[in-house]
């Protein structure tokens, strides 16, 4: 069966989707298209070779007959409203992180879904999708380092936008390492605190560049991240995670050792877009499988709650520079395991 999709936002990330839906990936065919920014959107359906039909208004997308499951990848602003709607409709929908720009309507998602009563949110947290951090896994849960103890993370981009302001560093990008930590660790988070020392030169307006964001799981496991966002070398995550008896780290990507002009180098790489590249292809690929079979298996709406709940307590302590508690709902059984419709019902 081919899905028959609908994408509302079609910037950047929306476009690259789109392409990857209609002519990379199996089992999907966009077919309807949205955003504000109606006539670059016309052109780019018929430039693309997509030839969707174009929608004035985000919600003719969703109620569409011939739309089967959405995409949102407009703004973060507009996400829970739109996400919202899916629901209302009954349509599966890939959110593109954030779910929802504050902990309070990360909730309402949640609320909405429960009281639908089918799973219908996967959030694009394509980290969990990448063969590294699923490799990093699979040696964390065979126990091969014993338990784990710390983690040491960085996200470093070469550079921002203008407009990036500095709770982006942790709304845009630490956002990442806030979801991806919780599922490799199989732990939550119960408190955050930020620190920033000496602002590096590239950092403009009100953006301190970098910072540390310091987290403690529930049980007790001590996570620190570098977030460097104008380190101008390259696009480099890392992860360390610390266990009893050794240390099991992210693997680079994949990169030809050079040795020439009297130097031994390895390429790395300058934008999220490679690096990340395969994990979205996987992440999009497995979210059709699933919508086919009626299920989430990737992120949900309640690890997208989660994420938000976290990043504004960590902005909360970017900003009082005081140690703060993570306060999460009392999770619904819904999102338990055995519960019917929930991501372990595989
Ligand atoms: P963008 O600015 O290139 O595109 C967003 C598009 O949404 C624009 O064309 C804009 O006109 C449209 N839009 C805004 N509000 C709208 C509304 N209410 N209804 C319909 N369309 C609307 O931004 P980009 O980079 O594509 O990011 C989109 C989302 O994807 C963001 O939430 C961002 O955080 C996320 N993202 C995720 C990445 C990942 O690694 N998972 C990477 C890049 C972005
Ligand atoms: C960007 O919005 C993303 O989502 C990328 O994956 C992330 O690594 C980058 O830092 C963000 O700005």
């Amino acid at each position: 069966m081919t899905l028959r999709i609908g994408i509302i936002g079609c910037g950047a990330i929306g476009q690259d989707h789109a392409r990857r839906l209609h002519f990379k990936l199996s089992g999907a065919r966009v077919v309807a298209l949205n955003d504000i920014n109606l006539e670059a959107t016309q052109v780019f359906s018929l430039a693309s070779g997509i030839n969707a039909r174009v929608y004035a208004k985000y919600q003719d997308v969703i109620l569409a007959e011939d739309v089967d499951a959405l995409l949102v990848t407009s703004w973060g602003l507009a996400h829970e409203e739109q996400v919202l709607a899916c629901i209302a409709a009954g349509k599966p929908v890939f959110c593109e992180k954030p779910l929802a720009t504050t902990a309070a309507g990360g909730l309402r998602i949640v609320e909405a879904e429960v009281k639908h009563g089918k799973s219908l949110v996967q959030v694009g947290f394509m980290r969990r999708f990448d063969a590294g951090y699923r490799a990093l896994k699979q040696t964390i849960d065979a126990g091969t380092i014993g338990n784990v103890l710390m983690a040491h993370c960085a996200h470093r981009n070469p550079a921002v936008p203008a407009n990036y302001g500095g709770d982006m560093a942790i709304t845009d990008s630490h956002v990442h390492e806030l979801d991806v930590l919780r599922w490799l660790l199989n732990d939550d988070y119960v408190t955050a605190q930020v620190v920033q020392g000496r602002k590096c030169r590239n950092a403009q307006g009100d953006l301190h560049d970098p910072i540390m964001v310091l987290l403690e799981t529930s049980q007790g496991i001590r996570i620190d991240t570098e977030i460097f966002v104008t380190c101008r070398f390259g696009y480099d995550i890392q992860c360390h995670v610390v266990g009893e008896t050794g240390v099991a780290s992210l693997p680079e990507p994949a990169s030809v050792a050079l040795r020439s002009e009297g130097r031994q180098s390895t390429e790395i790489l300058m934008d999220w877009k490679p690096r990340f590249i395969d994990s979205y292809d996987v992440e999009l690929q497995e979210w059709l499988r699933d919508t086919q079979a009626g299920r989430v298996t990737g992120p949900t709406a309640w690890d997208g709650y989660f994420a938000s709940a976290t990043a504004e307590a960590c902005v909360e302590a970017r900003h009082s520079k005081q140690i703060v508690p993570i306060r999460i709902a009392e999770r619904p059984a819904f999102y338990e395991r055995g519960t019917p419709g929930s991501k372990y019902q595989v």
